[in-house]
């Protein structure tokens, strides 16, 4: 199991399909809690829909409190073309938080056709985005802590 002791991560989550949400935040914070962080190491800021996840990610990375931002959204397939903006959007934009501020950030936003489809990606441990994009949180948050910061 990856360490992460000491180490500080925000959680950015959307409140759309907040039932579904809500197990990817315990699933990102039992990932979490495995890798020895505190629980009082970790803050979960929660914005209205998974397209305000980013702008809300690249605030909590650009304050300097965190090591890494994880980003949980759940975004299903409606009969408009809605749902293709908003994922490329959320998507695009998570991705600049990390390039645009050096901050790790992390996808664990669910895109799925169907409740069926995005209730088995919130299940339990490697069934769950959230639990997924916290280990993998970690395990950036380590290597680059042990390649690039000065004095390695
Ligand atoms: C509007 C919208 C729709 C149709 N579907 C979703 C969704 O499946 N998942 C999600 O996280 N958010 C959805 N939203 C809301 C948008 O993300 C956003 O909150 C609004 O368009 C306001 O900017």
């Amino acid at each position: 199991m990856p360490q992460a002791k000491g180490f500080r991560f925000a959680i950015v989550a959307s409140r759309w399909n907040d039932s579904l949400v809500s197990r990817l935040i315990d699933g990102a914070r039992d990932a979490l809690k495995e890798c020895g962080v505190d629980e009082g190491a970790v803050k979960t800021y929660r914005v209205p829909g998974s397209f305000e996840v980013p702008l809300c990610a690249t605030k909590a990375a650009e304050s300097g409190r965190y090591d890494a931002v994880i980003c949980l959204g759940v975004i299903i397939r409606g009969d408009t073309p809605h749902f293709d903006y908003v994922a490329a959007e959320t998507s695009r934009g998570i991705n600049e938080v990390g390039l645009k501020t050096g901050v790790p950030a992390m996808f664990g936003v669910i895109t799925a056709d169907n409740v069926e489809q995005a209730n088995a990606r919130a299940g339990s441990k490697h069934d769950n985005k959230g639990y997924e994009a916290a280990m993998a949180a970690v395990e950036v948050v380590n290597l680059y802590r042990k390649e690039f910061d000065s004095g390695a």
